[in-house]
């Protein structure tokens, strides 16, 4: 991240709010306080939560001033309140969750302006404004998913995102074994689980060029994959059987043809655009039918930093660069991913597409700290979620913003989850002799 600190927490802080002011001025009020799944909260939830999170750390932490309204803190405690309980808490009106939004960032507006951006880890560089730009931008990613489950059409528009094919592009790459520098010390806005930079080896293996497609996922449907528990952990195969999941979700069988609904509208399941809204077991599931294996946590950063020309991991796969339109699909600039094969501009120095946007894509990786961790600002953000029972997401969706997106951001969830704006990648190993070194 390169120029000046201000204006860059100034134009962060901006962005999120003018996402989170379309998701939320999109529908009507009786829209924003239903819950529309149980996974989620009511959408007037999340605003208020969003300006909570702001007034806490921005206006009282760095800012050190007065409480605005601490008598709220607790209905907007994510971790009292799990989601399904939220719509029976007593949560501010629509207008008054809006109102409280404004004024907690007036104030920041303030606090941003007399604060020096330097010393303490929480004021270098902007640290705070950065992560509170973060939250938002993922409380934002999360209404956009609300939107996905709702009933009824989503009056939000975006433009289709650019046609890509991958005709002329080999179906893997062929990532060379050794050390590499695995998270970061560097990156202003990082989050504390990206942290430490550490030194990881992997052994050469074989990544998937672009994320598997419908298309490639229907052959695993149609050859029966969803009857068969060879492919399925066990877990995963007592999931979709309990819950009778035959398809990745949002996906109906219609009149011979696979269908699927798109924010309210219902469309031909698209054959090239990555597969979406996938548990980490139906990933799991496809990689083994298909001979493969999902890939590390190590693996997939190893492919999407590290610049074989220079030893370095890069911050994204194109190189230090922030991303631009022509790198990737991010941002909500688009509501799909684009098709396998699209942002060449994106591609790694091996020729790995579209690690950065357009989906999330599972890693076989428990969510773990990095050797020398240390919890930072809030142990709630990452370090109560450490262990065995969450999965590693990297590379980000068209859901998410730049922001919040980076070769070494991490994202985590159950691995039942498939509401999210997840999909996956295949890799395998690589034979003795090739890629060494
Ligand atoms: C990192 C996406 C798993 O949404 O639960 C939002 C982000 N943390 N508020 C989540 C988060 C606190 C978090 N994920
Ligand atoms: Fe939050």
């Amino acid at each position: 991240m390169t120029g000046d600190p201000r204006g860059r927490a100034l134009a962060a802080l901006t962005t999120a709010r003018e996402r989170t002011a379309l998701l939320t001025g999109c529908v009507d009020d009786g829209e924003l306080t239903a819950q529309h799944s149980p996974l989620m909260s009511p959408l007037v939830w999340d605003l208020a939560h969003i300006g909570n999170q702001e007034e806490q750390w921005l206006l009282r932490t760095v800012g050190g001033g007065p409480a605005l309204r601490p008598e709220i803190d607790s209905v907007y405690d994510a971790f009292e309140h799990p989601r399904a309980s939220r719509p029976s808490l007593p949560l501010l009106p629509p207008a008054e969750a809006r109102a409280y939004a404004l004024e907690v960032r007036g104030r920041v507006l303030d606090v941003l302006d007399r604060t020096a951006l330097e010393g303490g880890p929480l004021t270098a560089s902007g640290f705070a404004f950065g992560m509170i730009a973060q939250h938002e931008q993922q409380h934002d990613e999360t209404m956009l998913i609300t939107h996905q489950l709702r009933r009824g059409p989503v009056a939000l528009t975006a433009p289709e995102p650019p046609r890509g094919s991958t005709a002329g592009l080999p179906a893997e790459v062929l990532v060379p074994g050794g050390p590499f520098t695995m998270g970061t010390s560097a990156e202003p806005w990082a989050l504390d689980n990206e942290r430490p930079a550490h030194h990881r080896t992997v052994a050469a293996f074989h990544l998937d060029t672009t994320p598997v497609t419908c298309g490639a996922y229907l052959a695993f449907l149609a050859d029966g994959g969803y009857r068969d528990p060879r492919w399925w952990a066990p877990e995963g195969f007592a999931q979709i059987q309990r819950h009778s999941i035959t398809a990745p979700l949002f996906w109906r069988h219609e009149g011979g043809q696979w269908l699927r609904r798109r924010f309210g509208v219902t469309e031909p399941v698209p054959l090239d655009e990555p597969v979406l809204h996938v548990s980490w077991y139906e990933a799991d599931a496809y990689a083994r039918w298909a001979g493969r294996r999902l890939p590390t946590e190590q693996e997939w950063e190893k492919a999407a930093r590290f610049d074989p020309a220079s030893g370095r991991s890069r911050r994204y796969p194109w190189g230090d660069a922030d991303p631009t339109p022509d790198h990737a699909n991010l941002g909500q600039r688009h509501l799909r991913p684009a098709p396998a094969g699209s942002y060449p501009a994106g591609a790694s120095p091996l020729g790995v597409r579209q690690l950065i946007g357009d989906v999330w894509e599972w890693t076989a990786s428990d969510f773990l700290p990095y050797p020398g961790f240390a919890a930072f600002p809030y142990r709630e953000y990452s370090e109560v979620f450490f262990g065995s029972a969450h999965k590693v997401l990297r590379g980000g969706s068209f859901g998410v913003d730049p922001v919040a997106c980076r070769g070494t951001f991490r994202n985590w969830d159950l691995p039942v989850r498939r509401q999210i704006f997840s999909g996956f990648r295949t890799a395998r190993d690589a034979a003795p002799d090739e890629g060494t070194g």
